[in-house]
């Protein structure tokens, strides 16, 4: 049979990496043409067996030689033919130059194809003669570890391969070899070669060999090259929480957990790092941990009272001082601190109104919104800490009415916070009602809030007797845009105290 393809020396490679090994044969025929004639290839290969002449795609010519490198193993028909041919294509490919008045890219990318064509015939060749090679990584690829990798290449066949050899070069220490020699039926050879990863090495690094196995063939040789590869994993890993995020003390513990993540025993010391100003008890502690285990310690952190209301990130690092060494960090942890919320300074009138809502979520009702607690101790139940309305796409209010028209002038808004995260509406309006016109009017709007504790709007001066806190439909959380979620709503008139000081001094 005569299969006719046509194929580009890219092709070649593309057909080759897709594919299994076997396909090299061919390869190494098409792109050795492809050398010859500006890489770009039109040629007949014949190959053992009866058969029509007829054109194959790359995919189907693969699965050809597949077939037939099964049969060549089995030691079935073809077997003398395929070894004639490989041994035709050695001479040929290793008679490969680059003429003389190739310019030096086109001379660089030719030689570079010509590796790759003797490659793909070495790779056939040991296909062909059932050379089967393994590697595999000894030891925990962990920074600071010392690990090793053990390369065999096993004769599997039933008749003695060419003279053949393994050398492993290595980027991180030295090389191995071995001699060239044949490899008799179910012999094997082997290499084993050690590597010691700095303990500074970053772990998710690329350690990589590269293995050459080389043979004889008449007096030429043969090499193809083998990538191996694996990743420094992480020899611990640290992870760091915080108590509970609605308290306002300013002392707060911290627990850091240790795993060990290597075959051997791991002691560390363990550092938080913590924002200017804060205490931190201890500064340091030792956690040990067996193999695969997790150690754990505690840290107190003493926020300044002084401190702004904010989340603070905290990390915590750890050295490793047996086993295998290195540095580790864990993610940040925010500690929120809460301060005191500005209405707690002036006379809220809030709490003396009467507040009603749009809806209720759940069990919720309005009573947390103007109990005066803008932080509940820990254990509150959640319908006493703060309130929120059906989770739809509607408009969600909190009226508060004073009783008797109240000249205001600051707004503050409580947000919740739900397992360590904060609900704040993005967008809302303070309405008042005007009774002459029966209708809400809009005395502030706010638009793309960010995520804070508290708002505080501070408004012309104002006198109403019916508020209203509007949010329109979709405005509410990142999280949850269809719910207004609120711990808290103060009111008050802040100029009074002022005004009153001007005016004493307009008199005198
Ligand atoms: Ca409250």
């Amino acid at each position: 049979m005569v299969v006719t393809v046509t194929l580009s020396g890219q092709d070649c490679a593309a057909v080759h990496i897709g594919r299994h090994a076997e396909v090299a044969a061919g390869c190494v025929e098409l792109a050795a043409e492809a050398l010859g004639r500006q890489r770009t290839a039109s040629c007949s290969v014949r190959l053992p067996g009866a058969g029509s002449e007829k054109s194959m795609n790359g995919r189907q010519w693969a699965e050809y030689l597949n077939t037939e490198a099964d049969k060549m193993r089995s030691g079935g028909a073809g077997a003398e033919q395929w070894a004639e041919k490989l041994s035709a294509l050695a001479e040929k490919v290793g008679d490969l130059q680059v003429a003389g008045d190739a310019s030096p890219q086109q001379r660089q990318r030719l030689e570079r194809d010509i590796r790759i064509a003797r490659s793909y015939l070495q790779r056939a060749r040991m296909i062909l003669q059932g050379l089967k090679l393994f590697a595999r990584l000894e030891g925990d690829p962990m920074p600071g570890a010392e690990v090793a990798w053990v390369i065999s290449l096993t004769n599997a066949g039933n008749k003695a391969t060419d003279p053949v050899g393994l050398v492993l070069g290595s980027e991180q220490q030295g090389a191995g070899e071995v001699k060239y020699e044949p490899l008799g039926p179910g012999e094997s050879r082997k290499v084993r070669i050690s590597m010691a990863l700095p303990a500074g090495t970053p772990t998710g690094r690329q350690v990589s060999d590269t293995l050459i196995v080389s043979s004889q063939v008449g007096d030429r040789q043969l090499a193809t090259m083998a990538h191996l590869q694996t990743f420094t994993s992480e020899a611990a890993s640290v992870k760091l929480t915080a108590d509970s995020a609605s308290l306002r003390d300013t002392e707060r513990t911290l627990k850091v957990e240790v795993q060990n993540l290597s075959s051997k025993a791991q002691r560390a010391r363990v550092y938080l790092t913590v924002p200017a100003g804060w205490q931190l008890r201890p500064e340091e502690k030792v956690v040990e941990a067996g193999a695969l285990q997790t150690g754990a310690c505690e840290f107190t952190v003493i926020i300044p009272p002084d401190a702004e209301a904010r989340a603070y990130p905290v990390r915590a690092r750890l050295i490793l001082q047996k086993g295998v060494g290195g540095e580790r960090e864990s993610e940040p942890v925010n500690v929120f601190y809460f301060g005191h919320p500005e209405f707690e300074k002036w006379d809220n009138l809030a709490v003396r109104a009467t507040v009603t809502t749009d809806s209720n979520y759940k069990a919720y009702d309005p009573h947390p919104l103007n109990d005066g607690v803008t932080l509940p101790p820990a254990g509150t139940h959640w319908t006493d800490a703060a309130w929120a309305s059906e989770d739809v796409p509607a408009d969600h209010w909190i009226e508060i009415d004073l009783g008797k028209a109240q000249t205001i002038d600051r707004v503050v808004i409580v947000w919740p916070v739900d397992n360590g995260q904060l609900y704040v509406s993005r967008t809302f309006q303070v309405q008042v009602y005007d009774e002459a016109e029966a209708g809400w009017i809009t005395v502030a709007q706010v638009d793309a809030n960010p995520e804070t504790f508290y708002t505080v709007l501070k408004i012309l001066p104002t006198r109403a007797r019916r508020w209203r806190i509007f949010q329109p439909s979709g405005g509410g959380p990142m999280q949850r845009p269809n719910i207004m979620w609120v711990a808290e709503v103060g009111q008050a008139y802040t100029r009074r105290k002022h005004q009153m000081a001007r005016s004493n001094k307009d008199e005198r």
